[in-house]
């Protein structure tokens, strides 16, 4: 896209254009950049309000990211054979790393990573529903990944599409490293849904409990979702909550015919004249409870954050002293006679 307009208008023989038709001008450029599907990038000129957007949704997807990471770890300790400890320890340090190359896409918006940890810790800003649910038996683990990360992938697959290109590329990498995520759950549960009963009630249990947060997941119905209407005229968001919402459905029930498990819904029914699954009212009181704090977890997923930031003081003081001794690019690391 093109560049940030000058401040002032460049020397020449004509008249300078008065401010408010730069404005416009910008804006124009702008609309056009995304209606043609022209990426906006860091030093383009956006307006202040497309800039709010972006930061608060990358924001809140990166700390959904890192918050994520505790209802699996919990498990880890208690992984019920290496290989399956292996792949869990795997996956959890990939959802730290993903949640760092969203905090670098915020930052290219001119936020602080330190402002933006502060607006988790504090409460402004919120992390996905879902991480406020806890993790009663191993099974949760594998319901986690077929469900949690399968709406994950549904609804982030369009955003490696999104107008604001630091967040889509991040995007293309998170989806291929979910999409692994969603496989091994997917075969976590289907290695226990066929094996001994008490093992395959643990699997349908877990999906009982995850199935109507998981369809929470995609944020509020549509016609009371805030901001859906704003962030897809600007290629933010390609689809409506609810469209997101059924394509999942679409897909979990074929899948859970396959493992062998029941979706918690007697309502679900193919509907032919749609050709969809219609599904079962979803209980948005919880939904809304969960947002204002009051899901099962919510205290105790904040309270672990804030601590694990606290005793991490030390890690990223030690880094900023490393990188300014060495510049802040990094650089060969001093050997034992250090510099
Ligand atoms: N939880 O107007 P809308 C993962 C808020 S995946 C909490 O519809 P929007 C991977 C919303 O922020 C999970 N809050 O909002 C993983 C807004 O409040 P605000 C994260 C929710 O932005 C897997 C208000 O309600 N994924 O972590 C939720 O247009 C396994 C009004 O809603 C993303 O963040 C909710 N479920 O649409 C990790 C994807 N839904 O900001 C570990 C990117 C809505 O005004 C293990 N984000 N709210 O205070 C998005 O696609 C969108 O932001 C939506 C919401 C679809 C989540």
């Amino acid at each position: 896209m093109a560049p940030t307009p000058p401040a002032t208008a460049p020397a020449g023989p004509g008249p300078a254009a008065p401010p408010q038709d730069e404005a416009r001008q910008a804006l124009d450029r702008f609309d056009r950049a995304v209606a043609a599907e022209t990426r906006i990038e860091p030093r383009d000129w956006m307006p202040d309000a497309y800039r709010a957007t972006l930061v608060r949704q990358i924001a809140q997807h990166a700390h959904s990211e890192i918050i994520g990471m505790q209802p699996e770890a919990n498990w880890i300790t208690r992984a019920p054979s290496l290989r399956r400890k292996a792949i869990l320890i795997a996956k959890v340090q990939d959802e730290a790393g993903h949640g760092l190359y969203l905090y670098s896409a915020a930052e290219t918006l001119g936020v602080s990573r330190e402002e933006l940890l502060d607006r988790l810790h504090s409460g402004r800003q919120k992390y996905s529903s879902i991480f406020n649910y806890p993790t009663l038996t191993w099974a949760d683990v594998g319901a986690i990944g077929w469900l949690v990360d399968g709406a994950a992938i549904t609804n982030q697959v369009p955003l490696c599409r999104c107008s604001y290109g630091p967040y889509a590329r991040a995007m293309v990498r998170i989806c291929k490293e979910e999409s692994f995520h969603q496989r091994q759950g997917y075969e976590l549960l289907l290695a226990l849904s066929r094996g001994t009963p008490a093992q395959h009630a643990m699997a349908q249990d877990a999906v009982n409990r995850w199935w109507w947060p998981s369809l929470m997941m995609f944020g509020p119905p549509d016609a009371e979702s805030e901001h859906s209407a704003r962030s897809m005229a600007w290629n933010i968001k390609r689809h409506s909550n609810d469209e997101l919402r059924q394509r999942f459905v679409d897909i979990c029930v074929p899948q859970a015919e396959t493992l062998g498990l029941t979706l918690p819904d007697p309502e679900l029914r193919w509907n032919e004249e749609r050709g969809h699954w219609d599904h079962g009212p979803i209980d948005w009181e919880e939904f809304r409870a969960v947002l204002r704090g009051q899901g099962p977890c919510n205290a105790q997923r904040l309270e672990q954050r804030r601590r694990a930031h606290r005793e991490g003081a030390w890690v990223r003081e030690a880094a900023a002293a490393y990188a300014a001794r060495h510049g802040a690019g990094g650089g060969t690391p001093a050997g034992p006679e250090g510099r």
